[in-house]
Parts: C-alpha cells; sequence; structure tokens
C-alpha cells in the first residue's frame, strides 16, 4: 500500500516571545528581550501550512502548549490561586516565568522522534516523545507533547506511543530535528539516521567546547532500539562537533533528506565519509543523491544565518522535489547564487519556494523546525484524528481563532499580566474543540 509524508506544524503560541533561552542558538541570543508579534507569527505559519495544502500535501496541525505553564511553577514551590502563583513568579523569578512561557513547542520537529511502519519490525507506527532535557524550557513540553500525539494517533492496531527517555543531560533527545530517513518510495524500509552530538558516557570522543551537543549518542540509540528497528535500519552519524560551536544546535540546521535525496554541508558530520559509506550501504536502492554544499560555495555561518539546510524538501510527485524556504536565503549572497545553481544540477529538487518565517526566525526557527514530518499508509492517515488536517475549513477556523485570541505586541510586562492565564486558557479551550483534542492541557484535568 503506498504511504505517504504527512507534515503537522506547531501552530504558533499565544505568548510567543524572545527571550533569549537557547544558549548555542544564535538567534535566540541576538533578539532576547524584542518585542515578538504572536498574531503575525501564528499567521506566518498558518500560511505556510496552507500553501503546502494547497499544493497537494498532506498538512497537519499541532496545538501549542499552555503557557505561562502555571503546573511547572507549582512544581517548583509556588502555590495559592493560579493568578497569586503567576504574580510571585513574574515578580520573584522572571528568569524562570519567562522560561515557562515560552511559546516553543510550535518548533515541532523537537516534538518526537517517529519511525514508519516499514521500518518497525511489529509493523507499527512508534513514536517517541523528545525529553529535550538540555534546555529547561524546553524540558517542560513532552508531556503536553505525549498527550497531543496520543490523542491524534489513538488507534492502537496502528500507532504505539513510548515514555520519553530519562530527563538529564545523559540522555538529551531532540527527536526528528536530529533524525532524518531516507528510502525510496516512503512505504519502502528506510534508512533512518540518527546524529547526535557527543557520547555522553565516554569523554575520550570529541565533542563541542563552546556550546552544549543537545542530542547525545546513548539517547539515539535508545530510541532506536524502542522504535524496534528492523536490520540495517538505523545508522548513528556524529556530527561535527566544530559545527555545534559555530551555531548549529540541531542537525536540521546543516543537513535535510527526503525519500532518495540528502542535501547538506561538507561539514555538517565528523568522519563525513565514513558516515556517507554507512547511509550508502545501509540504503537499498541505486536512486541515492548525495547533494554536499562546500564550505567555499556557503560557508557555515551563511548555513546559520540564512538557515538553508532548516528547509522542507517536499516530493510533489516520483521525480520533483520542491525546496520550500525561509525567505533569509535570498538575502544571503552565497545562498541565493547556490540555489540559483541547485536547481539547475542533475538531482530530484526542481525548484525552490520561499516563505517569510521571521517571528520563528528571529528565535532560531525555520520552516523545517516548525514541522513534525510522520510517513502514514492510507489506512493510517484515516486513522489519524482528521480534524488537525489542514483543508479550507480548518484553515478559516483557525485564522478566526488568531484573529479573536492573539495580541500583536508581547513584551516581558504583558506577560507578566495574571489576567493572561483567563485569556489563555479560554483561547486554547476553544482550540481543543476545533481540532476534536479532548482533554490535553493541564487547566482541562
Ligand atoms: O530549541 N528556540 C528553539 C528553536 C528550535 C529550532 N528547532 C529545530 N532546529 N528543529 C530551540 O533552541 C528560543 C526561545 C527563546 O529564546 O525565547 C528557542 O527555544
Amino acid at each position: 500500500m503506498k504511504s505517504f509524508e504527512v507534515n503537522f506544524d506547531g501552530l504558533v503560541g499565544p505568548t510567543h516571545n524572545y527571550s533569549g533561552l537557547s544558549y548555542g542558538n544564535v538567534a535566540s541570543l541576538e533578539n532576547v528581550k524584542n518585542d515578538s508579534n504572536p498574531k503575525e507569527a501564528a499567521k506566518q505559519g498558518l500560511l505556510k501550512m496552507k500553501a503546502l495544502s494547497d499544493m497537494g500535501l498532506k498538512q497537519g496541525v499541532l496545538p501549542p502548549h499552555e503557557r505561562p505553564c502555571v503546573e511547572t511553577l507549582r512544581t517548583l514551590g509556588f502555590n495559592g490561586s493560579d493568578k497569586k502563583v503567576i504574580m510571585k513568579a513574574s515578580e520573584q523569578v522572571p528568569e524562570i516565568y519567562s522560561a515557562v512561557c515560552s511559546a516553543s513547542c510550535m518548533w515541532t520537529a523537537n516534538a518526537a522522534t517517529v519511525s514508519p511502519a516499514s521500518d518497525t519490525k511489529d509493523n507499527k507506527v512508534h513514536f517517541t516523545p523528545a525529553n529535550l532535557s538540555n534546555k529547561f524550557h524546553r524540558s517542560i513540553e513532552y508531556k503536553t507533547t505525549s498527550r497531543v500525539l496520543k490523542s491524534i494517533f489513538k488507534k492502537e492496531n496502528f500507532f504505539t506511543h513510548h515514555d520519553a527517555l530519562p530527563q538529564g543531560n545523559h540522555f538529551g533527545d531532540e527527536g526528528a530535528a536530529n533524525h532524518t530517513r531516507l528510502c525510496s518510495q516512503y512505504e519502502d524500509k528506510g534508512v533512518e539516521i540518527f546524529v547526535f552530538g557527543k557520547y555522553a558516557f565516554d569523554g575520550s570522543k570529541p565533542y563541542p567546547k563552546k556550546f552544549p551537543a543537545r542530542q547525545t549518542f546513548e539517547a539515539s540509540r535508545s530510541v532506536a532500539m524502542i522504535h524496534k528497528l528492523r536490520d540495517d535500519v538505523p545508522v548513528f552519524v556524529q556530527q561535527n562537533p566544530d559545527v555545534i560551536d559555530s551555531g548549529v544546535f540541531h542537525n536540521d540546521v546543516i543537513c535535510v533528506g527526503n525519500r532518495n535525496v540528502l542535501f547538506f554541508h561538507e561539514n555538517a558530520f565528523y568522519d563525513s565519509e565514513n558516515a556517507l559509506n554507512e547511509i550508502r550501504n545501509s540504503y537499498s536502492g541505486d536512486d541515492l543523491h548525495f547533494i554536499e554544499v562546500k564550505n567555499v560555495e556557503v560557508p557555515v555561518e551563511d548555513c546559520v544565518k540564512s538557515y538553508l539546510f532548516n528547509s522542507q524538501l517536499i516530493s510533489l510527485d516520483d521525480n520533483e522535489m520542491v525546496l520550500v524556504t525561509p525567505t533569509e536565503c535570498e538575502e544571503t549572497d552565497s545562498v541565493k547564487e547556490y540555489l540559483a545553481k541547485l536547481v539547475e544540477m542533475d538531482n530530484p529538487i526542481q525548484s525552490v519556494k520561499s516563505f517569510d518565517l521571521r517571528q520563528s526566525m528571529r528565535n532560531g526557527g525555520g520552516p523545517a523546525c516548525l514541522r513534525f514530518r510522520v510517513v502514514l499508509s492510507q489506512d493510517e492517515f484515516w486513522a489519524t484524528n482528521q480534524k488537525t488536517i489542514m483543508n479550507n475549513n480548518l484553515y478559516n477556523s483557525l485564522d478566526n481563532w488568531i484573529e479573536k485570541h492573539y495580541r500583536d505586541r508581547m513584551s516581558f510586562d504583558d506577560l507578566k499580566d495574571p489576567e493572561i492565564v483567563t485569556e489563555i486558557r479560554g483561547a486554547l479551550d476553544e482550540l481543543t474543540q476545533i481540532m476534536c483534542l479532548g482533554s490535553v492541557y493541564p487547566f482541562q484535568k
């Protein structure tokens, strides 16, 4: 049975803001304390979803989480009414308060790792939510993520949901941002490339010196075991520690793959030759394309600035792929020149389509960060909550919902307003009804 890729994009939440929370992520640090525009951010993301759906692709939506996360503040010792908790935390520990207000779950490439049924020994689709241990503001995402995924992919005969790996840096797991799957056709057994930043239990191996490695080998290996991957499916590749130190905090900032194409920078991997050989050996088929970008063509700094590799590489049909880029690629000379050459080369990428995602980009989140891709067969797709799938109706409902509930300016003072909790819960409650999600938020327990 034919399978296809469904991209589930994160709907940007109403508290979208710039708090400089991600050490190692250059854009997040550069834009700290700038005012944000949540309404514009959500609409930019929604327009991308609509455009991809209009191109004939299957497009889904994942909802934002409850922020500020009062539940986390209570775990940290704040008590009293919800409004009291917010007032006390925002006054006494503003740095922690801004972390629990982050709308970071919008970058759903970090929501989980998913393995399609054709890769797994029990022929089920396996999901493991990412623990996102390396960053406090992200480590509080996995519980809601897990409830949301279980609600959308409910049928147990098709879908298996696992717990997140244990918290702590030894098993730091950032989900699909460090996981790429290659295959000839989506329904074939694929190669799942797990890219990690360091070995947590062996300090003699190379590791980045300046910025953290957010994904460990041990975490990647466990996810592969938990997903019961068939022989030859998983390949473990170490990310080049030097590029992590240059601001490439996830592999999807320097590499993207789809079906038979791996598009990557020559400095992406440590021991690149060996890594590429392993991938080639595990790939069944004779149609594999490695598109390697040299540093003289596009230096690593320009990759980080433009997010060239954080593009979505999408199949329009069996022979044609389109690269979905952020507008920043048009504004970076080396990248603009490279892309003009790329579409003329002998490979499946035939066009480039660019999107304005600046609100998200200012926090280091490009087109590929915003999407969680799930390869599904037709039956698995019908077993998925159809109210999360983009069409004109859902687009209009979400556009109206954003118009009604989102502010067009958000500063730290706005986040401190205790009334925000009522405003946001009302909006999220309505959203769960639009998307038929059931009770997925702590306030709905
Ligand atoms: O985890 N930024 C996110 C960006 C995630 C991008 N995802 C992928 N590459 N797949 C992060 O660093 C910044 C939030 C702030 O600073 O307010 C932030 O969390």
